[in-house]
């Protein structure tokens, strides 16, 4: 019997993103989306069974966390016992190594580790796809983080064919720009919900992720850098249209944050290919080739600080200790 596990995750870089749920219950997203798999800022997590029968714990970086993250950790471990037929409390421990305020969302690295290590422990089963599909259902983004270097999540009909899965695409590198450490005000989640409520324009932007989704694959299969950048540049930025487009209008991007999708223009205007996306949060990220990157990061380090990132691991198991 496994007595405990320990999983590790990267976060992701969405190049088409996920933006709206069809259904929230189990976790369908309205439309399709595609990402990087980082190298950095990993979650490790262990997920321990208790002989007793106390409550799930949950730790956060060594401190013990009650209220909404605890509740939100315990209800997908009642999901992970329901499928493995067991009524076992565990205690999971959690460690983030993504530096203070670098808008890069744990949810999505949280939870690829923490459904990899939980199906370890409760002997659910192993394959990506099934750690995928379980991974979504915490956070939907995190589906993409079980998967090495480049993912395509598939929208899917219903919980078994809702799953992401490694694509071919060409060598790309990131730069990450911080231009605000600060928590957001807004959570995805509330302003996913707020979007398909209010936004006028809700219908258009699941219409236009779904085409530029065929148009990024598309680019993936033929290597096409510069295509692939500039999808993702305007499909970045039609997100941040509809978002801000709700009532209460909600607004990730900073005036900093605008400076840098400026300063990326300006790049390409002078030769140098670079392309802007940034996710629920003020923080710019740059697309770029491999080699590149150290010439955009010099190029961007005005604007915040900056870090290179490249494709990356997906979640896997790294200790497992067994009675
Ligand atoms: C993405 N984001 O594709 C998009 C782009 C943020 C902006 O997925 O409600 O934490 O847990 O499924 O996955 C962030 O939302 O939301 C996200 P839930 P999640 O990366």
């Amino acid at each position: 019997m496994t007595i405990d596990a320990t999983a590790r995750a990267h976060p992701n870089m969405a190049l088409v993103k996920y933006w709206g749920k069809r259904d929230e219950q189990i976790m369908l997203p309205s439309t399709g989306s595609l990402s990087m798999t980082l190298d950095e800022f990993p979650t490790t997590t262990t997920v321990q069974l208790r002989e007793d029968h106390g409550p799930d714990v949950l730790e956060l970086n060594g401190a013990v966390a009650q209220g909404e993250p605890l509740r939100r950790v315990t209800r997908f471990l009642d999901l992970v016992r329901e499928r493995a037929g067991s009524e076992a409390r565990a205690v999971v421990r959690s460690r983030n190594e993504v530096p203070t305020g670098a808008g890069l969302a744990s949810s999505a690295s949280g939870f690829a580790a923490l459904a990899t290590a939980a199906s370890a422990v409760y002997e659910l089963p192993q394959d990506t796809r099934s750690l995928s599909r379980l991974a979504r259902r915490g956070s939907g983004s995190a589906c993409r983080s079980i998967i090495d270097r480049m993912a395509v999540w598939h929208a899917g009909e219903d919980d078994a064919t809702s799953f992401a899965e490694q694509i071919e695409a060409p060598e790309l590198a990131m730069v990450v720009v911080v231009v605000d450490a600060g928590g957001k005000k807004v959570s995805s989640r509330e302003a996913m919900r707020l979007t398909a409520a209010t936004s006028p324009f809700a219908a258009a932007w699941r219409a236009s992720t779904a085409r530029t989704l065929e148009e990024m694959l598309a680019a993936c299969r033929e290597g096409d850098v510069e295509r692939i950048g500039e999808l993702a540049e305007t499909n970045a930025l039609r997100m941040h249209a509809v978002i801000q487009s709700t009532v209460p209008s909600v607004r990730y991007l900073r005036g900093a944050s605008v400076g840098v999708f400026d300063a990326i223009e300006q790049l390409r205007a002078d030769g140098l290919q670079a392309w802007g996306t940034a996710d629920a949060g003020p923080n710019v990220v740059a697309i770029t080739r491999p080699a590149d990157a150290a010439a955009v990061a010099d190029a961007l380090a005005g604007h915040g600080e900056v870090r290179v990132v490249r494709p990356g691991p997906g979640a896997r198991l790294v200790d497992e200790r067994v009675a």
